[in-house]
Formats: C-alpha cells, sequence, structure tokens
C-alpha cells in the first residue's frame, strides 16, 4: 500500500526534500514536528446502548482497527490501538440501575485517572447519543451527573457529544438524489434536537457544548452504508485537542473506505477547518491557517504555502480524498 509512511513522517520527508523551503527553516519545522510526534491519546467513547459508539470509532478508523479490540470480560470495555492512540469503547447504558450505576462509577474513575506525569489518562471523552430517540435523557444526565464532575473545570477541552443515526432521526424524509446529500427538510429535526440539547445543558448546567450531528452508518437506497458528516466530528475533535495530541489523532491509520470524509452538511468548510489547525500547531506564528486567496498557509509567504500545499495533500490522502 501507498500510504504506510504515517501523516507526520510522510510530511517531514516531504518538507526535508522541498526546494521552496530554505535550510533554517527546514530545520525549525523538523524540530516542530519531532516534538509534536509520537505522543499518547485515549479517548474515550461513551452513551447509551446501542446509539452507535462502536460504529463512530468504525467509522474514523476503519474496521481492521474495530477488529483489533480486546475485551476487559470484567468490565466491558473495549480497548483498541493503533499506534500511540488508544480508544476505548464504552459499554452502553442499558436502563439497568445496578449496572449503569457501576458502569457510571467506572467511567468516572476512569476519568479522574492521571498517568504516570500525572496528566489526565484519557485526553478526551466523546459521548454518542441517538438523535432518533426521543428520549435523550440517559445520555444527558450521563454528560452532567457523571462525565463533566468527573472532567472537573477543564470539561469543554476534553468532551466532544455526536448526536448519530440522524438518518434515522429523519426517517419521513428522503435522500435528495439530485443534489446527492440529504434534503434540507432531513436536517431540520436533528439539527433542532441538538440545538434543544445545547440549550438544556446551558440553561440547566450552565455548559455551553454544541453537539455534532452525524451518521456513522447512513444507507442509501441499493448501496452500501458510508459516513455522514464524519469530517465535521473530527474538525471538533482536533480544535479540542492540544497541539501535540492533533498530530497523533491524524497519524493514526483513517477509515479508507471510499468517499467516507466526503458527505457531510457543508455548513462549513470541515476539511479547511482540519488543514487550518494541523497548519497552525506545525507552523509557528499562524492563525487560522494563514490564508490568503484561500491558499493555505499563503499569508506566510512562498515557504508557508509550500508547507500548506504539501500538508494539504497529503491530508487528503490520509481521509483518501482524491
Ligand atoms: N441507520 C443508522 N444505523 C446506525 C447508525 N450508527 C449505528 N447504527 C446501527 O445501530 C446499531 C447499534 O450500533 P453500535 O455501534 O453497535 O452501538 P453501540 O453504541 O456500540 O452499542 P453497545 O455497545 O451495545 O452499547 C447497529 O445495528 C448499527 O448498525 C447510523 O448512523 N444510522
Ligand atoms: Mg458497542
Amino acid at each position: 500500500m501507498e500510504s504506510i509512511q504515517s501523516f507526520s513522517r510522510q510530511l517531514a520527508l516531504e518538507v526535508s526534500q522541498s526546494s521552496l523551503i530554505d535550510e533554517f527553516k527546514k530545520a525549525v519545522l523538523q524540530l516542530r514536528m519531532h516534538e509534536l510526534e509520537g505522543h499518547p491519546l485515549n479517548v474515550m467513547f461513551a452513551g447509551p446502548q446501542g446509539v452507535g459508539k462502536t460504529a463512530t470509532i468504525k467509522a474514523m478508523f476503519g474496521e481492521a482497527f474495530t477488529a483489533s479490540g480486546e475485551l476487559d470480560v470484567t468490565t466491558g470495555i473495549l480497548r483498541y490501538q493503533a499506534g500511540e492512540l488508544v480508544v476505548w469503547d464504552y459499554p452502553g447504558l442499558s436502563g439497568n440501575k445496578d449496572h449503569d450505576k457501576l458502569l457510571e462509577m467506572q467511567i468516572g474513575a476512569t476519568l479522574s485517572e492521571n498517568d504516570a506525569d500525572g496528566n489526565p489518562l484519557i485526553d478526551m471523552v466523546v459521548v454518542v447519543m441517538d438523535a432518533a430517540e426521543r428520549n435523550l435523557n440517559d445520555g444527558y444526565r450521563l454528560i452532567t451527573e457523571v462525565i463533566v464532575p468527573a472532567l472537573g473545570s477543564e470539561f469543554d477541552n476534553r468532551l466532544v457529544v455526536a448526536l448519530n443515526k440522524i438518518d434515522v432521526a429523519s426517517y419521513a424524509y428522503d435522500w435528495d438524489f439530485v443534489m446527492d446529500s440529504p434534503s434540507p427538510e432531513v436536517e431540520i429535526w436533528p439539527e433542532s434536537t441538538a440545538t434543544l440539547l445545547r440549550h438544556c445543558l446551558l440553561d440547566e448546567s450552565g455548559l455551553e457544548i454544541a453537539p455534532v450531528c452525524i451518521a456513522a452508518e447512513l444507507t442509501r437506497q441499493g448501496e452500501s452504508t458510508r459516513p455522514f458528516n464524519l469530517m465535521k466530528l473530527m474538525a471538533a475533535m482536533l480544535e479540542k485537542l492540544p497541539a501535540e495530541k492533533k498530530l497523533t489523532l491524524i497519524d493514526t491509520p483513517l477509515n479508507q473506505q471510499s468517499l467516507a470524509w466526503f458527505d457531510g452538511d457543508d455548513r462549513r468548510n470541515y476539511l479547511a477547518e482540519v488543514e487550518n489547525t494541523l497548519f497552525d500547531s506545525l507552523y509557528e506564528g499562524s492563525k487560522d491557517g494563514s490564508r490568503f486567496g484561500g491558499l493555505l498557509g499563503a499569508y506566510l509567504g512562498k515557504q508557508g504555502r509550500e508547507l500548506g500545499y504539501l500538508l494539504r495533500r497529503n491530508l487528503r490522502k490520509s481521509f483518501n480524498l482524491a
């Protein structure tokens, strides 16, 4: 396979071979990439039963990743690992009081745990909820009563909420075959659910969290399933992670299924957001991708533009986008 090299290794190689970047800048960039490379990243997926936690992990990292899971038989927690990334796939809250209480305690305890350096063991929690469920209470309670208290004051940078199965939530409407996207009406119901959830979190608990509407497995008529809004979720996760963890997430083999990262609500350009945040973490002094005329890094001159070009090209490979 062509992309055996991780994203950052390949980028470092191409920077070193570039004729448009001078030797001093090369050294600075190599040093920065070296600093950012190889940091462990632990992401926990939690939420009620059957909401699509495992499906979301599979959508992001592909089937080989989830097939490699190790099950802890006493806790029911599945752990997947690739390179420096560890994903914790927690069993769902089932509605059984004793089972759920124990599970909530486990989640709280894991989130409060520190690694050997005194940093939190879990860098990020992704709470998955089912947009098609009329009752979002279990997921809501999990966030407000278990996860946020365990995360403490730093919850904002460590918590992402995904509202999954928006295809099911939009049951009354069809796929728009002309635009090859959900018809505008389809988005209304899940988006209002997301807004309602956001409002409740703010009003009742003072938490400012904007849930990301996704479909980990969107079935099109007569076609195989593929995700919807996955890039939006990736952008939301990368945005919150510290610089040295962003690269770990991108260096992990990502889902290579054709068009897995393609479909989305297009309300913003999520791929550009991903490019910007990665560029900013590599190029000192850059903000919002330092775009000029839309070109990543171009505001910083010839060398910035070249790094922008190389980064963008390799990122597209990682997401298997043409
Ligand atoms: N229509 C639709 N179905 C989905 C979507 N995501 C997941 N599913 C289906 O929902 C069911 C549950 O998905 P899982 O990924 O196993 O859910 P989970 O949260 O890991 O479940 P537990 O581990 O049992 O708590 C499966 O049948 C999936 O195929 C989606 O976006 N749309
Ligand atoms: Mg599961």
